[in-house]
């Protein structure tokens, strides 16, 4: 029973530790993070996130171009069959445009994968 329980769980896309950096005053544009899981045997292409926190969400990545860090955005982010991404500070994350965090705790986030497979994430909103 727990080994099926495991195989089910193991079978599918999640998305864990998610978190919103919260707004500054005076500012509504921010980025979000969390690890997207890909237990399946097929990689798996995330193509678009929602939340109703921000009128927006973009893929982007964090580069250190000869000394110079950009943004950019990417059309998708691969999650490799059978890995993890980790977005994170300094790296892959999801930027929020016209974002409204005041006096929540939690977020909803819906991730669409190529295929039309959609998981959901509660994302924690933290601290700048
Ligand atoms: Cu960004």
């Amino acid at each position: 029973m727990l080994a099926g329980s495991a195989l089910v769980l193991a079978a599918a896309l999640a998305v864990a530790n998610g978190h919103v950096r919260d707004t500054l005053p005076g500012q509504t544009v921010t980025a979000a993070y969390c690890d997207i899981s890909n237990g399946t045997s097929e990689d798996a292409v995330l193509v678009a996130v929602g939340t109703p926190v921000a009128s927006s969400v973009e893929l982007h990545e964090t580069r250190n171009e000869a000394g110079m860090v950009r943004m950019r955005r990417l059309d998708r982010i691969v999650v490799p069959a059978g890995s993890t991404v980790r977005l994170r500070p300094g790296g892959m994350h999801l930027m929020l445009f016209d974002a409204d965090t005041a006096g929540i705790h939690e977020a909803a986030f819906v991730f669409e994968f190529g295929g039309g497979q959609t998981t959901r994430g509660a994302f924690e909103i933290r601290p700048p």
